[in-house]
């Protein structure tokens, strides 16, 4: 009213309403990056692990992507560890996730120099042996999921840097014919997947690629069976190669289609905001490329939250890979792949504070949660995160906070001695719960 008396527009409160109105409401509608993936014609995908496809993980792994890729469950040392004795529990787990969220599944990997089982590793075999060894298990693995992959990594890494074949149990054994062999036999074994070769550092144009594009020209000449080039995109903040569009396209002329397979891009830790914000352009070129060309079937990261990176534990002090935080809060990265696919959904404000809730473990009538407080390019000297359950649950013991629930409402403030949360820092709290019927995760607030 008292707006109204001192003479503010109609115009101008309507407008200004309205940003107040829309602000929240479409960041929760975000459209999910498999949708958008659609309409531009491309599928959206991500690594996986097995185990951790429930709660939030699982929802988030089925809800944004529209592919899976085992991180690890379809190696060889994975599904069959001793001889002769077969392991296919995560794999046949993976598929069935896919299956049930209507998703694709790249196949990773039939034929590569790491990750074998020791037997293997450390066997002494003729090539004849050889042979029939990498014949079997692709005839097996392929047989097995036949129908239920969309494409297999046939051939993982076959190059050195400066591309030349790498001298692998597989080439020192039976040289560079192992390639073509392999394709061979998995076409054999299921005629509907796509196959493909894929390698890291071909991204840009550099001998490496260009070993791998005489490669597949090859193939194609001689009428072996190549459907695809996975470009892995293992990459470092701020170095996207710049021919990598011009790198697709000429893999496109060539007759093939391309997919962006382990899209990565990490940084030195701490993250901070400009960091996050270069990542976001990073993810976002890739992505643009991608979409520029369209034989680019597939981009999948590897990994979408930065608590399932094989980055963190190989390159020591590095990591804040992937779309998503440890946390499974969105990271303006996320953006940059949406906006690249044509999304309209509102970033997170940079500079600010957030809190993520996350249910850690649960069994039959409790459960133990967490509640991080993160900040990017903002800070606070205290806090409070309130939120409202909607299925009955009551904390009954508080870490790190203090926590009150009435009825359904719990408010918990910081302990006298973690207040403060810096620029880039976070800092999390515990609680341990009851529950029965359902365990919804509710919505926070930080006030
Ligand atoms: O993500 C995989 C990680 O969990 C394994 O420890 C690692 C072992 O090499 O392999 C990772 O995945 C690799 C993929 O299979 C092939 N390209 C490189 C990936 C990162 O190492």
């Amino acid at each position: 009213m008292r707006s109204l008396r001192t003479g503010l527009s109609l115009t101008s409160l309507v407008a200004g309403l309205a940003l107040l109105l829309t602000a929240p409401a479409a960041h929760a509608a975000d459209t999910p990056l498999r949708d958008l993936g659609t309409a531009k014609g491309k599928v959206v995908g991500t690594a996986v692990t097995g185990s951790k496809l429930t709660g939030t993980y699982g929802d988030l792994a089925g809800a944004q992507f529209s592919s899976l890729t085992p991180g690890n469950a379809m190696k060889w040392e994975s599904v069959e560890p001793a001889q002769g004795s077969f392991n296919w529990a995560e794999a046949d787990q993976i598929v069935a996730f896919a299956q049930a969220h209507n998703q694709q599944v790249r196949g990773h990997t039939l034929v590569w120099h790491s990750q074998n089982p020791n037997w293997l590793t450390n066997g002494s075999w003729t090539p004849a042996q050889l042979t029939t060894l990498l014949q079997n298990h692709i005839g097996t693995e392929v047989g097995r999921y036949k129908g239920k992959i969309a494409a297999w990594d046939v051939v993982n890494e076959p190059f050195n840097e400066d591309g030349t074949y790498r001298p692998t149990l597989w080439y020192n054994g039976l040289g560079t014919d192992y390639i073509a062999k392999a394709l061979t036999w998995a076409r054999a074994a299921d005629p509907a997947a796509k196959l493909y070769v894929n390698d890291y550092n071909v991204e840009g144009v550099n001998a490496k690629s260009t070993a791998l594009y005489n490669l597949v020209k090859s193939l194609k000449e001689r009428g072996v069976p190549i459907d695809g080039v996975g470009l892995q995109a293992h990459l470092v903040l701020g170095q996207v190669p710049s021919t990598l569009q011009q790198n697709i396209q000429r893999f496109a002329d060539l007759g093939v289609d391309v997919a962006i397979t382990e899209l990565d891009i990490r940084m030195n830790l701490p993250s901070d905001s400009a960091e996050l914000a270069q990542q976001k352009a990073d993810y976002k070129a890739v992505t643009a490329a991608c979409v520029a060309v369209a034989r680019c079937v597939n981009l999948t990261v590897w990994g979408f939250t930065d608590s399932d990176s094989w980055v963190e534990s190989t390159f020591p002090g590095q990591g804040a890979a992937t779309p998503y935080d440890a946390n499974y809060a969105p990271k303006p990265a996320y953006y940059g792949i949406a906006e690249a696919l044509g999304g309209t959904g509102t970033p997170p404000p940079t500079g600010a504070c957030t809190a993520s809730y996350g249910v850690g473990s649960q069994w039959n009538t409790g459960f133990t949660g967490n509640v991080t407080i993160s900040c990017s390019g903002a800070s606070l000297s205290s806090w409070k995160v309130t939120w409202t359950y909607g299925a009955g649950q009551q904390i009954t013991q508080a870490w790190n906070a203090t926590c009150t629930q009435s009825g359904a409402a719990v408010s918990c403030a910081n302990a006298s001695y973690n207040g403060t949360v810096p620029d880039g820092g976070s800092v999390s709290f515990g609680f341990n719960a009851s529950w029965s019927g359902s365990n919804p995760v509710p919505t926070v607030t930080l006030g």
